[in-house]
C-alpha cells in the first residue's frame, strides 16, 4: 500500500508536472463571461495533450468572491458561476480517464465572513460557541473602540489597511491578515481543526487525489499577538514574525497528515504555499520523516525584483541574485527535501514580460529558455494556465482595467497618501496579479475564445498571436516546446533523479548548471543566455560529443571549449559517465 509518507526522489510525484487552473478565466461554456467546471471538462484533451499529469484546481466553492474564491462561505459545494457537483464529478472522471490526478486548493487559514462558522461567530457575540472559532479581540486598553488606533495591535493586512475590523454589536474586533471579508480561523481551538480535517476527508472521499494549501504556514498566531515591527513611513506594523510559521505551524500540520493523509490507500500530493519561508523551515515541512507536507511553495526568488516599498517597489532582477536563491533552494533542501519549481501562477505577473523578453522578436525564444531552466531543476514543476503559449503581461490602460482586491486597494490607498497615479499604474502594470488572470487565449477569435459573452475582465489584445490553436499547428511552438519539456521528466533519469551543481555563478547573464545521476550514468549540462547579445561562455571539458536533448535553437557547432549563445539561447545537452 503506497505509504503517503513525503518522499524525495522516489516518489510518484518527483516526475510528475503539475498545471494550475484558475478556473475563472481558464474556459467558460455558458457565456456568462466567467469560466467554469464545464469549460475545463472541453480542454481535458488539450492538458492530456501537453502531458502534464495532475492538475491544481483553485477555488470553485461558493464565495462572495471578494478574492476571487479564496474567500469560502461553504467548503463542501460547488458555486453556481462555476457549476454543481455533478460537474465537478463529471470534470474529475475526466481528469482521472485521462490518466491524470486532481488537486484541489485548500483555502484554511481563513474563511468568507459570510460563511456559518463566521456569522455563528460574530452574531453569538463574546461566549457564543463559535465564538472561538476566530480571533477576536477588545480595542486596544484606553483607546476608543472602533477609532484608528484601537485595534489590538498594529498589524498590516496583506491587502492593504489594518487586519483587524471593528464589530459595533460586540465591541470587539477580528483578525483577517487578508481582506476584511476574509475572517482568519482560530487554529489554536481543535474544533476547527477537526472541521477542516473531516472536510477535508471528505474531498478524498470523492476521488481528489491531495491538496494545495493556502498560506497554510500562516495558520499559527503568537497567542500574545505582539505589535509588529512598524517600517520608516509605514502606517501599520509588519506582523509577519509573529505568524509567519508560527509557534505551533509543524504540530498542526503533522497532527493533519496523521488525520487526514496517513496510510491513505491512493497515491496523493500535498503541496503548502508557504509566504516567508525560508530553506531551514522547508527542510522541516518537507523531510518525509516528519510526515508533514510533499513540497511548499517559497517566495525568494519571486521577491527579488521589488524594492523596499514592497511588492509595487519595481526594481530590475539581477541575474546573479536569481541563481543565488534557486541554487540555495536546490542545494539546501538536499536530499531529504523535495522543491516545487514555478515562475507562474495566479498571483505572479507573467515571467516572459518579468524575466524574459516579450517583444515579439524574443517572447517565445525567451519564453522557452524560462521554461527550459525551470524544468531542469530538482524538484516537481508548476505550470500556469496560459505560460505553456507565452502569455505576457496585459496593458492595463487604467485603474478601471483592474479587478484585483490587492491591486484595487493598493491604488486606493496610496492615491489617499497622495501618490502620483501615474507612478502606482507603473506599479501594477509590472506587478498586479491580473497580469495573470486575463483570460486563456484559445484562439484569434474575438474574447480569444475565452467566452462567447463578455470577458470579466479583458482579454490581452496579443490573443491574435498568441494562442493554443495557432501554436498546437506549429511543431515549433512554445506549446510542443512545454510538451517536449515534460515528456523529457517522463523519460530522462537525470531530470527527475540527478544532482544539481551551479556553473558560473557570478555570471551576470548566464545561468548554467549541470545534473549528475550516477544511477544512469549520465550527466546534463544546462546553458541559457538571459539576455539579447552573443555570449561566448568557457564549458567544461567532454562535452563536444554530448547529445542534445532539448535546445531553443539549432546548434551552431558542438559544445567545445567555449560556444557562443545567441539571444535567449537555452541549451540542455546530455553524456555518459563512468560513475
Ligand atoms: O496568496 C498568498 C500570498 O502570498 C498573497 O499575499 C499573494 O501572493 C499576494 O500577491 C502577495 O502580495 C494566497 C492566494 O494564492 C492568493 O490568491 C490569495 O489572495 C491569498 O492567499 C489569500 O487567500
Amino acid at each position: 500500500m503506497p505509504e503517503n509518507v513525503a518522499g524525495p526522489a522516489d516518489s510518484w510525484w518527483s516526475d510528475a508536472v503539475v498545471y494550475q487552473i484558475y478556473p475563472r478565466s481558464f474556459a467558460d461554456s455558458d457565456a456568462d463571461g466567467i469560466g467554469d467546471l464545464q469549460g475545463v471538462i472541453e480542454r481535458l484533451d488539450y492538458l492530456s495533450q501537453l502531458g502534464v499529469d495532475v492538475l491544481w484546481l483553485s477555488p470553485v466553492y461558493p464565495s462572495p468572491h471578494d478574492d476571487n474564491g479564496y474567500d469560502i462561505s461553504d467548503y463542501q459545494d460547488i458555486d453556481p458561476l462555476f457549476g454543481t457537483l455533478a460537474d465537478f464529478d463529471r470534470m474529475l472522471a475526466g481528469v482521472h480517464e485521462r490518466g491524470m490526478k486532481l488537486v484541489m486548493d485548500l483555502v484554511v487559514n481563513h474563511t468568507s465572513d459570510e460563511h456559518p462558522w463566521f456569522t455563528a461567530s460574530r452574531d453569538g457575540g463574546p461566549g457564543g460557541d463559535k465564538r472561538d472559532w476566530y480571533i477576536w479581540r477588545p480595542p486596544r486598553d484606553g483607546m476608543e473602540p472602533g477609532t484608528a488606533g484601537a485595534e489590538p495591535n498594529n498589524w498590516e493586512s496583506w491587502f492593504s489597511g489594518p487586519a483587524w475590523t471593528f464589530d459595533e454589536a460586540s465591541g470587539e474586533y477580528y483578525l483577517h491578515t487578508f481582506s476584511r471579508k476574509q475572517p482568519d480561523l482560530n487554529w489554536d481551538n481543535p474544533e476547527v481543526r477537526q472541521a477542516v480535517y473531516a472536510m477535508m476527508r471528505w474531498w478524498l472521499d470523492r476521488g481528489v487525489d491531495g491538496f494545495r494549501m493556502d498560506v497554510i504556514n500562516l495558520i499559527s498566531k503568537d497567542p500574545a499577538l505582539p505589535d509588529g515591527i512598524v517600517p520608516e513611513g509605514a502606517r501599520y506594523g509588519f506582523g509577519h514574525p509573529y505568524y509567519v510559521c508560527g509557534p505551533r505551524v509543524h504540530e498542526y500540520i503533522a497532527e493533519m497528515h496523521r488525520e487526514v493523509f496517513a496510510g491513505h490507500p491512493r497515491r496523493l500530493l500535498t503541496v503548502g504555499e508557504m509566504p516567508g519561508v525560508t530553506v531551514e523551515e522547508a527542510k522541516l515541512f518537507t523531510d518525509p520523516a516528519r510526515r508533514e507536507l510533499d513540497m511548499v511553495f517559497q517566495f525568494e526568488h519571486v521577491g527579488l525584483d521589488q524594492g523596499p516599498g514592497g511588492k509595487f517597489d519595481v526594481r530590475p532582477l539581477r541575474l546573479t541574485d536569481l541563481k543565488a536563491s534557486l541554487g540555495r533552494w536546490q542545494t539546501g533542501l538536499g536530499e531529504t527535501g523535495w522543491n516545487s519549481l514555478y515562475w507562474n501562477n495566479h498571483d505572479q505577473p507573467r515571467v516572459v514580460s518579468r524575466f524574459g523578453d516579450d517583444s515579439p522578436a524574443y517572447r517565445d525564444r525567451s519564453a522557452k529558455l524560462l521554461a527550459t531552466v525551470l524544468h531542469l531543476h530538482r524538484g516537481t514543476p508548476f505550470v500556469y494556465q496560459g505560460e505553456e503559449l507565452a502569455m505576457a503581461n496585459a496593458p492595463f490602460a487604467s485603474i478601471g482595467d483592474f479587478r484585483d482586491i490587492e491591486s484595487l486597494n493598493h491604488h486606493r490607498e496610496q492615491i489617499a497618501l497622495g501618490t502620483d497615479e501615474a507612478q502606482i499604474l507603473e506599479g501594477l502594470r509590472h506587478r498586479s496579479r491580473d497580469n495573470a488572470r486575463t483570460p486563456m487565449q484559445w484562439d484569434a477569435t474575438q474574447h480569444a475564445g475565452f467566452t462567447t459573452g463578455t470577458p470579466w475582465i479583458a482579454v490581452n489584445p496579443d490573443h491574435v498571436d498568441v494562442n493554443a490553436k495557432a501554436q498546437l499547428a506549429d511543431p515549433d511552438s512554445v506549446f510542443h516546446y512545454y510538451r517536449r519539456l515534460i515528456e523529457l521528466r517522463h523519460t530522462e533519469p537525470a531530470v527527475t533523479h540527478g544532482d544539481f551543481h551551479m556553473l558560473h555563478p557570478d555570471h551576470e547573464q548566464l545561468y548554467a548548471f549541470t545534473r549528475h545521476d550516477a544511477a544512469s550514468g549520465t550527466e546534463l549540462l544546462v546553458l541559457a543566455n538571459f539576455g539579447a547579445a552573443d555570449l561566448t561562455v568557457d564549458l567544461p571539458e567532454g562535452w563536444e560529443d554530448s547529445d542534445t536533448l532539448i535546445a531553443n535553437l539549432p546548434a551552431t557547432s558542438p559544445l567545445t571549449s567555449t560556444y557562443t549563445l545567441r539571444p535567449w539561447e537555452a541549451r540542455v545537452h546530455r553524456r555518459r559517465t563512468t560513475t
